[in-house]
């Protein structure tokens, strides 16, 4: 398959103007009429028009009104006899495709008996042929025909211009989009919805109308939607001054769609997950993601929409600055600064467990990429989230004044062009010359073009006579595919230094008062600080917040962990310290058995010291701290974390050794747990906001560590059963559920049955039932078949993309216990689901592809069976490009 190179970008050699399209909707076979406006680019040398096209029938090609001469070339439809002239030309194209046969849900698809389109990447090309790329933006007009009483609703982007009857029972739309766009933006919907509708008015007085489109059965779950949609529109207003630039803006919500949710001009289709809920279907995790989707989609309208991506490979441009401003979205929702460090945390775990081991594998590229086959694989957490991180580094380069003048220089100089990730950061540069970004913007750069998470190594001298500190800082960065050596990043280190009773030390240095935290912009491979008035050996409080996306080397004692999370003014370093005292705990566990057959039994009783317990204790009677920060302090680092932190990972003992630990401080802290529980099982009328969701976390995971202390004797696996029973709110619900199953409770299968019996008419809910099940653990290799036996439930759908993830993806990448098999079995089958989602949707199996991604890091006899069944996916001849760009550099 072809390679796309960043270099190879050149201008088009034609502009599209206008676009008007006339839909005659039909699920077997719809018919598209597309008049252009088109007229040659002057800037590049005259070459034929090559429109893209994909699974297209095209019937009639026009030019001037005129029958034309093309050819077909790979897809292509080529025009070489085009008008000479720079003046536009009418160039009309006839096609029909097959939305029902969509299974790809790319395109133009049927959902439910309704039409929905997915254009970003490239599914406009699987609707009309066309110049398919973001840096074409073209004005709109479409007309939409259909049965009357079978598409009662006919939308698309921008404004109704007039809708009414026609013969034999159709009727019809028009619809124009006062902006120009990308196509990847461009979107309809048609089918039996209904809305949920607000007015509102911006501060500068205009009036819009807030639309959430659902199935009829579904309107009571979209309030919190509409409320989030409302916030978002105030926050990007007061936040960045940004207004909403439609008399309309539509929300739609689909049960089948391959991602979250997409930012179509005016018109959102999001997944139905990121849209549904109420206090009984949706938990608190579920009403976040949806407050913090819709923003993201809805903060497109600028950031992307407005001004959108030359090229692909500048997907980031929109994505990380996106994804950085729903982040702060939800920090200034969350409100307190604790609530604020909670989200802060939960956002770098994310970056670490799943973001930090893509750049370390086969899959790792820049956050501005260099090549890819299939855009659609580089979707990924690095576009997003270490974009987001690229972003939060300038916010915190110039401060939060300084980024709302970079963002206002942003959009005077690009609104309703397409640019680069280098046209961002020049202006924010630009806006804030005095900076330490635009002192070292060359070097900032770096973290664009090279790929790889850069360890920070840190030591410290403190020199008693001259009452000094002197913290030494050092930068590497590994090599990844097709990057060898790397050049020194620009690092912002935020820190503090801490004397031996954890009270912040004033902060001098070259003479200046800094307060006691500053930042430290590391852009040399090596660099040293020296502070001064400092009497005793202190403890530094590095990269706070994570204020970079780095590795941090520091040979902390234990003492030093134990003081900063007693201690540390800093939230995300307490969490931090309980963090590395865990992880360090556990890697030692597993090194200490290294040698020893797969499976040979170890002695993991008491691995957490009598000292690490008791700081945890502490943490969790702590009176002031909020519950929410301490069901994150106890929750130990993922399995898949600690398997970063190995070089040659057995998953079975790392599983092992985590278990372990998680009973002894089950056990060690049951009276504990059991206060915990009793004070926060309980938190009144539902509420889905931070302070609440927090108690329910806290007596969710307390429920959870009393089931598994007391195994044996059933009173607590009793009292979750009854929860699962009569809790008001999913999120009890479901953690009570979980609470039985991770504890391999007698009564787990009966609280399942109940569960089903109660929700088997909610799909969301019954995602949540299968995901419970394929995470379950495997008690003597049960794990995978009950995940077999799972896919032959009458209600699992291989082809609906939430049913997928919740159990293949949940099993394969969410629970490493019942996955990672010595009989290679859990891998047998992975294979046997990518090639099966293959033939279905590529983008899904490719997604699915990536569960094996570091597999040449597994132990024997995992490693081995791992590579076999990845080559097993490869050699499968009719491969979609998407599967085989992610298993060809798995291999490779
Ligand atoms: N910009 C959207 C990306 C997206 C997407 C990409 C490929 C295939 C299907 C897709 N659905 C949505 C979502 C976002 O980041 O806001
Ligand atoms: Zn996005």
């Amino acid at each position: 398959p072809a390679v796309v190179q960043r270099l190879d970008y050149t201008a088009p050699a034609f502009w599209i103007e206008t676009v008007e399209l006339t839909f005659d909707l039909d699920p077997a076979k719809t018919r598209v009429l597309n008049k252009m406006q088109v007229r040659r680019n002057p800037d590049v040398p005259a070459q034929p028009l090559r429109l893209d096209g994909e699974e297209l029938n095209l019937a009639r090609v026009l030019v001037n009104g005129n029958g034309t001469s093309f050819k077909m070339d790979g897809g292509q439809l080529v025009l070489e006899n085009l008008p000479e002239s720079p003046e536009p030309f009418a160039l009309e194209i006839f096609t029909t495709c097959a939305p029902v046969k969509n299974t790809q849900l790319s395109g133009l698809y049927v959902s439910q008996d309704t039409f929905f389109t997915q254009c970003e990447a490239q599914g406009f090309r699987r609707i009309t042929y066309f110049l398919d790329r973001p840096d074409v933006m073209a004005s709109y007009s479409v007309l939409l025909r259909a049965d009357k009483a079978q598409y009662p609703v006919l939308l698309s982007n921008g404004n109704l211009v007039e809708s009414g009857e026609l013969p034999e029972g159709r009727h019809f739309a028009r619809w124009h989009d006062p902006h120009k766009k990308p196509s990847y933006l461009f979107a309809l919907v048609a089918g039996k919805l209904v809305a949920r509708e607000q007015k509102i008015t911006s501060r500068a007085g205009k009036e819009h109308l807030l639309q959430v489109w659902v199935r009829p059965g579904d309107l009571e779950k979209t309030e919190h939607a509409m409320r989030s949609l409302m916030h978002a529109v105030a926050w990007d207003e007061a936040r960045f001054g940004l207004s909403l630039d439609l008399e309309r803006f539509m929300i739609v919500a689909t049960s089948d769609f391959n991602m979250g949710a997409m930012e179509n001009k005016g018109l959102n289709i999001f997944n139905t997950k990121y849209v549904l809920a109420n206090q009984a279907t949706a938990t608190d995790t579920d009403f976040a993601n949806i407050e913090s989707v819709v923003g993201h989609e809805y903060f497109h309208n600028w950031t992307g929409n407005r001004i959108t991506c030359r090229d692909w490979f500048q997907l980031s441009l929109k994505e990380g600055l996106t994804v950085f401003r729903d982040q702060e979205f939800s920090m200034d929702m969350a409100g307190s600064a604790s609530a604020r460090a909670v989200k802060r945390i939960e956002d770098v775990r994310v970056l670490r467990t799943v973001q930090f081991p893509e750049d370390a594998g086969p899959m790792a590229h820049p956050v501005r990429p260099d090549s890819y086959v299939e855009i659609n694989n580089f979707y990924t957490v690095t576009i997003y989230e270490k974009g987001a991180e690229v972003v939060r580094m300038q916010h915190n380069l110039v401060g939060q004044d300084g980024f709302a003048r970079g963002m206002k220089l942003y959009f005077e100089r690009f609104d309703g062009q397409a640019v680069t990730c280098d046209d961002f950061v020049q202006a924010m540069a630009d806006a804030n010359p005095a900076s330490p970004l635009a002192q070292h913007l060359d070097a900032f750069k770096r973290w664009y073009s090279q790929a790889g998470t850069p360890t920070v190594h840190a030591s410290g001298v403190f020199d008693a006579a001259a009452q000094t500190y002197t913290l030494t800082l050092r930068q590497s960065c590994p090599a990844t595919p097709g990057q060898g050596d790397k050049q020194p990043f620009v690092i912002p280190v935020t820190l503090g230094l801490l004397d031996a009773q954890g009270r912040a030390l004033p902060l001098q240095l070259d003479g200046a008062d800094l307060g006691t935290e500053h930042t430290l912009v590391l852009h040399e491979a090596e660099q040293a600080w020296t502070f001064t008035g400092i009497a005793s050996q202190p403890t530094p409080s590095l990269l706070r917040g994570l204020s970079a996306p780095v590795l941090l080397d520091y040979p902390f004692t234990e003492a030093e962990l134990l003081t900063q999370l007693a201690h540390d003014s800093d939230a995300f370093n307490r969490w931090e310290a309980a963090q590395r005292l865990t992880l360090r705990i556990a890697t030692n566990a597993i090194a200490a058995t290294a040698g020893a057959a797969t499976g040979a039994e170890q002695n993991t009783a008491n691995l957490l010291p009598e000292s690490v317990v008791h700081a945890l204790q502490s943490i969790l009677e702590h009176p002031q701290l909020d519950a929410a920060f301490k069901e994150l302090v106890l929750t130990l680092p993922s399995e898949s974390y600690i398997a970063e932190q190995l070089d040659s990972v057995d998953p079975q003992r790392i599983h092992t050794v985590r278990e372990a630990m998680r009973r002894q401080l089950a056990q060690a802290l049951q009276p504990q747990w059991q206060a915990a529980y009793e004070a926060n099982a309980h938190t009144g009328a539902y509420r889905p906001e931070p302070v609440a969701a927090g108690r329910r976390a806290l007596a969710g995971l307390a429920l959870n560590m009393l089931c598994l202390a007391v195994q044996g004797d059933g009173v607590w696996a009793g009292k979750a059963y009854q929860r699962v029973k009569d809790a008001g709110n999913m999120t009890d619900k479901a953690n009570a559920l979980q609470a039985l199953i991770h504890s391999s409770s007698p009564l787990a299968a009966n609280a399942l049955d109940y569960f089903y019996r109660q929700m088997r008419h909610e799909p969301l809910v019954l995602d949540k039932w299968f995901a419970l099940q394929a995470a379950a653990p495997d008690v003597q290799g049960s794990a995978l078949p009950a995940v077999k036996a799972l896919l032959k439930h009458p209600d699992f759908v291989l082809k609906n993309p939430n049913r997928a993830r919740s159990l293949v993806f949940t099993y394969c990448n969410a629970n490493p216990g019942g996955f990672h098999r010595q009989d290679a079995a859990g891998y047998v089958f992975w294979a046997d689901q990518v090639l099966a989602l293959d033939a279905i949707n590529p983008q899904v199996a490719a997604r699915l592809a990536r569960a094996l991604d570091r597999w040449k890091k597994l132990a024997a006899p995992y490693r081995e069976a791992a590579r076999e069944a990845i080559a097993r996916v490869a050699a499968k001849t009719d491969l979609s490009n998407d599967v085989r760009e992610v298993v060809a550099r798995a291999l490779g």
